[in-house]
Order: C-alpha cells, then sequence, then structure tokens
C-alpha cells in the first residue's frame, strides 16, 4: 500500500489536470474528461476521506436526487436508472448516482483520487505578460490541514499542473477553497456572493458561467456562484453534473489539450 501510494504521489506531481473536488460536479468531470482523453493525467484532490461532497443525499436529506434535464442525457451515459417527469428526472436514492459516478471515475486508468487531503494553496507563476497564472495546487492530508493553527510549520506537498479544476462547492467550513485565494492573491478583486435559492435562474447560471476565471484556473459548481453571485438551486443536480461536463470541455479548449 505505502509503496503504490507513494508511486502515485510521485507519478502525479506533474499532472496533466488537477481536479479540486469530489462532489457531484468534481466527479462528473472526471468521468468526462478521463474517458475522452485517456492519454491525460488526471489527479482529484478531496479533503473528506468519503468523496462525493453533497451529493450523497438527496435535498434536504431527503433521499431521492432530482436532476432537470438536459442532465439526463448524462445519467444515460453513466447508466443510472431514472424517472422521467417530464422537465425533471429522478434518481430513486442519490447514493445510487454518486455510487455509480464515483465507480466508474475510479476504474478510469489515467485518474487518481487522493482524498483526505486538502488543497491548502494555489501554485503561481509569472507570465511574461506580467500577469499571474495558475500552475498548480499545494496539497497536505487534511489531518496535518486542520492542526496548522496548534502545530507550526508542516510542509506541504505540490501538484504541477497546467489546468486546475476547482469545484469545491459553496462557502462553508471547506467550500469555495480556490476562489477565495484568488481574493487574497489579489487576483479577484471581490466575491459576487451567493444569492438566496431561486430554481429556476440558479442552474443555467452555473451551466453557462462555468469557464476559466484566471490563466490556469477553470471553476465549476457552486463554487462559482460565490464568483458570479449567482442564486444557489437547492435539491436539484443537473447543474451539477452539467456543469462537470462543461468545465471538461472548457479545459480541452481553452488548453488545447
Ligand atoms: O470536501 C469538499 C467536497 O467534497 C471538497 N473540498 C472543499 N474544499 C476543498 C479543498 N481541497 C480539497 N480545499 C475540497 N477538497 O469539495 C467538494 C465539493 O463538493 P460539493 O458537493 O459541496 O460541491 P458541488 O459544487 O460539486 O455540488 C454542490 C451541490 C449543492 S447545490 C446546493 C445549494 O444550492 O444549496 N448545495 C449543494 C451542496
Amino acid at each position: 500500500m505505502t509503496r503504490r501510494y507513494f508511486a502515485d504521489l510521485d507519478s502525479y506531481a506533474e499532472s496533466d489536470i488537477v481536479i479540486v473536488g469530489a462532489g457531484s460536479c468534481g466527479l462528473s468531470c472526471a468521468y468526462t474528461l478521463g474517458r475522452l482523453r485517456p492519454d491525460l493525467k488526471i489527479a482529484i484532490v478531496e479533503a473528506g476521506v468519503a468523496p462525493g461532497g453533497g451529493a450523497w443525499l438527496g435535498g434536504q436529506l431527503f433521499s431521492a436526487m432530482i436532476m432537470r434535464k438536459p442532465a439526463d442525457v448524462f445519467l444515460s451515459d453513466l447508466g443510472v436508472p431514472f424517472e422521467d417527469e417530464g422537465d425533471y428526472v429522478v434518481v430513486k436514492h442519490a447514493a445510487l448516482f454518486t455510487s455509480t459516478v464515483l465507480s466508474k471515475v475510479l476504474q478510469l486508468p489515467n485518474v487518481k483520487l487522493f482524498n483526505a487531503t486538502t488543497v491548502e494553496d494555489l501554485i503561481t507563476r509569472k507570465m511574461d505578460n506580467g500577469d499571474v497564472r495558475i500552475a498548480g495546487v499545494v496539497t497536505n492530508w487534511t489531518l496535518v490541514s486542520m492542526h496548522h493553527d496548534d502545530q507550526s510549520c508542516m510542509d506541504p506537498n505540490t501538484i504541477n499542473a497546467p489546468v486546475i479544476i476547482s469545484t469545491t462547492g459553496h462557502d462553508g467550513p471547506f467550500g469555495a477553497f480556490s476562489v477565495k485565494r484568488l481574493v487574497s492573491m489579489k487576483q479577484l478583486e471581490q466575491l459576487g456572493g451567493m444569492r438566496g435559492l431561486d430554481m429556476q435562474l440558479a442552474e443555467d447560471a452555473i451551466v453557462k458561467g462555468t469557464r476559466e476565471i484566471v490563466p490556469g484556473l477553470i471553476v465549476g459548481g457552486m463554487e462559482l456562484s460565490e464568483v458570479d453571485g449567482a442564486n444557489r438551486m437547492g435539491p436539484t443536480f443537473g447543474a451539477m453534473a452539467l456543469s462537470g461536463v462543461k468545465a471538461a470541455e472548457e479545459a480541452l479548449r481553452v488548453y488545447e489539450l
């Protein structure tokens, strides 16, 4: 186990793409990218021990998962059964979605999930025009990250990659990590701040808004609502899957991978 883990850490220290956060958006992104491009080395860094983020349960602690169309296309591709309710579809238990996308992602030979690992910082490089680009992530085991206040200088690790896709969810104890860091490193003036729940507006805003925010960093899922001041959508997950697909497509397009 030790040899394999450290061989992976060594191999993925230089990755093609790093996805930060293994919630519904990050996992959908990894599934899309990993299958489209088996030649790319993709690292997923997830702070939690259990990958899946907020998607293990449907909204409000109920079990079913609602996905508005056209996310049904993604479910069909994934092989997750659903009931068709017209404008939206229902997966009978959210854990069916999360466990299926996880099992598919984890079987991809070019994807490595580093769970219980937190992204603590972003690596920056100065470009020829003087602007900054994001060129990697600084990581630490989550238990170590949680003790920076009472143990000094526990050195972190790094993963270099030309493309970082951040999907760390909306602000909270862990969330919106990369975009908050962009503000404190003066690469973004300020965050828009996630707005109240509006299902109609929220999903379109997140999918359409999924994009490169600063050179080297694409943001998707609910983390984006903190940048754009978009509404939250509450217990629907279609936009998370489709934002993940869009983040994957953006990565391949912007970086001509
Ligand atoms: O543990 C976090 C979660 O699994 C992980 N994460 C956060 N900060 C991290 C860091 N390093 C590594 N610094 C980190 N991992 O990111 C994952 C985010 O998953 P999520 O399910 O919260 O985000 P998502 O955007 O994929 O899906 C959000 C779904 C919605 S919508 C909504 C609402 O409208 O109220 N609420 C949720 C949870």
